[in-house]
């Protein structure tokens, strides 16, 4: 019998991150690290215009290279009925073109060879004839009469409609509206942007033409889905194909989908009989996977004269591209844009969202945020800050006359969300007094005075993470819940296995922290397995931030009801009454006799041990052995939150901004390692960051997509952004068995309001009222001359 465990060296109380010797030293396995004998390479032939059919395809140069082992264009795949796939959103997608181009970078043909140069030289011998189609390019000219027509593939479709979706009570709003003493409108655009991650899509087949078995590694954020989705698409039986996901470098969403270039592998390798691998370049993954936001979007608040917003209202029109390839639960379309009304107590709302397909990449994706709540919490802030300025009230004030009150939680918003907890005030006040709002203020007003531009920004967020409640939330038919199964071995050791993928999120420290807390063994003595469909239970991956929410809480619950057997056994060891035994720190004991205390790793050698096992609770022995395994339902989201402030000076000679200080309060409940959730919010502020001021996905009239570089689509560096100043409240989700609420994405959907609304406070004195991201030195400029740029 032993004592307790030093707390640093189990549980919570550890920052360290176990993967960072593996990473630091470039040991990690990634796709493209896979090497099979035999393996052949495959390389993709893209279309290099944006909307056009295709009158002639010749392969036969191509066919003729010496190590070219294959070639397939769309007439071979629909010969095999693998031409079209369906998306994770019901819509239908080229693997390879059959019919038309629909967008610029589209998957035409492609190439097998013996090496990777072979099968890109062979590319260039493959001749192709477009007839070329004008294409639609701008979102906002989609929907009028004769605009070219996306999706003739889709029978009936006479327009580049794809979905329409409202929420909220558009009666409700309106009557508020009428009698508000104060609206205001506003025009924004979220641009197009891409989650760039730093390894590209890419993936591994072997298909075993014996056994009609298949195993593909590939960038996937979610292996099982997948894995499901392979099955249905290919007519391959499931329980012989094994998805497997290694280390994966960087997702941030980009990774959700399933993309033509893995069907592409799977086929090759099918052909073949040998192992294909496919690695996309960053071009190909720039141009031609999915990107995120693209929304236009016009919001409308009401209020008082003396700050209280009444209601809101937006309407969006978003551009899905040229398939709708969003990763999102089946019943919101729109993703969780129903919680625009953000932070804030009101009376009504509505929004209304209209997409439509144009002649540009498929997707969208929600890159670092819970489905499309980035757009909805820059809605919401930048209208609070414009209401702000309007009323003259201060913008910090504002937000507080108007949060959700602390005793409100659980809160149902005007469009239906259940908030689970929080206390806004607290967080806001704490980001202040980092900040010294104060004195911000009164630096700012004496800089004014001499002609500097420094500006201060304020945002406030809640997210939606932890998709989700079976009954509301499904992928592709897949509810959303997610499983961990629990091994503790003889010696007291455990493995714990779960079906969400980590891509850096560093999941193998932080799913053995949670099973060290819950068992009191120590983090070292506890692995995680992942990203590997043979060897996990089933579950539907990570995005939205959903790991933690899901299936976190299925490896505390598979932990617990391993404790919950280990109470019996505990109770022989001791000969004690099961009634008597209680768990403390650590171990089991006898109720008032803190003295005693029985360890797993003594309760798993009772399990496994050569004596016969007690009598569980129907009265017959127990089974040997120490496992469980659990599949977690969420019963709701959680909702983590933020108060963010930014300080910038825009030089009034360039409009280039400098962001000069950023500070960043979180909530996210129990945090199970400071230093991961500190790390998840840096990334997610330098995302901002870059979102606020630099990256745009833009394209030509043609359909040209001009972002095809990282010298084109910039990306912040060290140099851009600031020493972040963070802090943190806890306030734990009542129903998430440790209180934690998912974090990773939360900073990525905070910050680019606070960044622009910094940069639009710096510009008051040049009367600018709104400017829309990115916010590069050119655009700053004009709209200080009076001429904002449409984007
Ligand atoms: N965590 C914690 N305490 C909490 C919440 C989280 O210690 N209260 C820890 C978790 O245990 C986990 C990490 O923080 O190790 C992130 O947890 P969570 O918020 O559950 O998010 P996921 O693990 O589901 O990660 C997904 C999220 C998403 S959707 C994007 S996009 C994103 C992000 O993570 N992509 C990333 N962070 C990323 N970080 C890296 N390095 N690479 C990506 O691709
Ligand atoms: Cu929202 S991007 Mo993350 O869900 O993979």
């Amino acid at each position: 019998m032993s004592a307790a465990l030093d707390p640093a060296e189990h549980g919570f109380g550890r920052r360290t991150l176990r993967e960072a010797p593996r990473f630091v030293r470039g040991r990690g396995t990634y796709v493209d690290d896979v090497q099979l004998p035999g393996m052949l390479h495959l390389a993709v032939l893209r279309a290099p215009v944006a909307h056009a059919r295709i009158a002639s395809i010749d392969t036969t140069a191509a066919q003729a290279h010496p190590k070219v082992k294959a070639v397939v264009t769309g007439a071979d795949l629909a010969e095999r009925g693998l031409a079209w796939m369906p998306t994770l959103s019901a819509d239908t997608q080229a693997v390879l073109v059959t019919d038309k181009v629909r967008f610029q970078g589209q998957e035409v043909a492609f190439v097998v060879a013996e090496d990777r140069y072979s099968a890109r030289d062979a590319l260039e011998l493959i001749e192709v004839e477009y007839d070329v189609l004008p294409p639609v390019v701008d979102a906002r000219t989609a929907l009028a009469p004769g605009a070219p027509l996306v999706r003739d593939d889709v029978e009936g479709r006479t327009d580049n409609l794809c979905f329409e979706w409202e929420s909220g009570d558009a009666a409700a709003t309106a009557a508020v509206f009428e009698r508000a003493e104060v609206t205001l409108a506003q025009d924004m655009v979220y641009p197009r942007i891409h989650p760039a991650p730093m390894e590209t899509c890419g993936a591994v087949a072997d298909y075993d033409r014996i056994d009609r078995r298949l195993t593909l590694w590939s960038t996937s954020q979610a292996p099982h889905a997948h894995r499901t989705l392979y099955a249905v698409i290919a007519g391959l039986p499931e329980h012989r194909i094994r998805v497997i996901s290694p280390d994966v470098g960087g997702g941030f969403g980009n990774k959700v989908p399933i993309y033509p270039g893995y069907l592409c592998a799977i086929v090759g390798s099918m052909l073949t009989g040998r192992p294909v691998k496919w690695m996309e370049d960053r071009t190909e993954n720039l141009v031609s996977s999915t990107f995120a936001r693209d929304y236009v979007m016009r919001g409308e608040i009401a209020a008082t004269r003396d700050g209280r917003i009444l209601g809101l209202r937006s309407q969006v029109l978003a551009d899905h591209g040229a398939f709708n390839a969003a990763a999102t639960p089946t019943k919101y379309p729109a993703g969780f844009f129903g919680v625009f009304t953000g932070s804030y107590d009101i009376e009504a709302a509505h929004c209304a969202v209209t997409a439509v397909h144009t002649n540009k990449a498929p997707g969208g994706v929600a890159y670092a945020c819970s489905f499309r709540i980035a757009e909805a919490v820059y809605l919401v802030e930048r209208m609070v800050d414009l209401l702000a300025r309007e009323l003259g009230i201060d913008p910090v004030e504002l937000r507080r006359r108007n949060f959700i009150r602390p005793d409100a939680f659980p809160y149902t918003t005007r469009t239906g969300w259940v908030y689970d907890s929080g206390d806004y005030p607290a967080a806001m006040a704490e980001a202040v007094r980092i900040a010294g709002y104060d004195e911000l203020r009164a630096e700012q007003a004496e800089r004014r005075a001499r002609g500097e531009l420094m500006g201060i920004g304020v945002s406030f967020f809640t997210e939606a993470v932890g998709a989700g409640p079976r009954k509301d939330m499904d992928m592709a038919g897949l509810g959303m819940a997610d499983g961990c199964e629990l091994r503790v071995y003889p010696t007291g050791k455990a493995v714990v296995r779960i079906s969400v993928q980590s891509q850096g999120q560093g999941h193998e420290t932080t799913f053995a922290q949670i099973v060290s807390e819950e068992l009191g063994i120590p983090v070292d003595d506890v692995d995680v397995v992942h990203g590997d469909t043979d060897l996990t239970p089933f579950g539907l991956g990570t995005y939205g931030s959903r790991s933690t929410p899901v299936s976190g809480a299925a490896a505390v619950l598979a932990a617990r009801k391993v404790r919950e057997k280990g109470r019996l056994l505990a109770s022989s060891v001791l000969e004690a009454a099961v009634a008597d035994m209680e768990w403390a720190d650590g171990a089991y004991r006898v109720k008032g006799d803190p003295g005693t205390a029985v360890t797993i790793a003594e309760v798993a050698a009772r399990a496994y041990g050569a004596r016969d096992l007690p009598a569980g609770p129907d009265g017959e022995p127990l089974e040997g052995g120490l496992e469980a395994s659990v599949s977690y339902n969420p019963e709701n989201l959680t909702y983590p939150y933020g108060a963010y402030l930014c300080v910038v000076d825009v030089d009034p000679g360039t409009g280039k901004v400098a962001v000069r200080r950023f500070i960043a309060v979180d909530d996210c409940g129990t945090r199970i390692n400071e230093a991961v959730v500190e790390g998840q919010v840096h990334r997610g502020l330098t995302d901002g960051v870059g979102i606020a001021l630099m990256e745009y996905v833009g394209y030509d009239e043609d359909g040209n997509c001009l972002a095809g570089s990282l010298m084109d689509y910039l990306i912040p560096t060290a140099l851009e952004v600031p020493d972040w100043e963070t802090g943190a409240t806890y306030i734990a989700s009542p129903h998430h068995p440790i209180g934690a609420k998912g974090v990773g994405e939360s900073s990525t959907v905070g910050s680019p309001p606070a960044v622009v609304n910094a940069v639009l406070d710096a510009l008051q004195p040049y009367g600018v009222r709104h400017a829309d991201m990115p916010l590069t030195p050119g655009r700053v400029w004009e709209a200080m001359q009076g001429n904002p740029t449409p984007p």
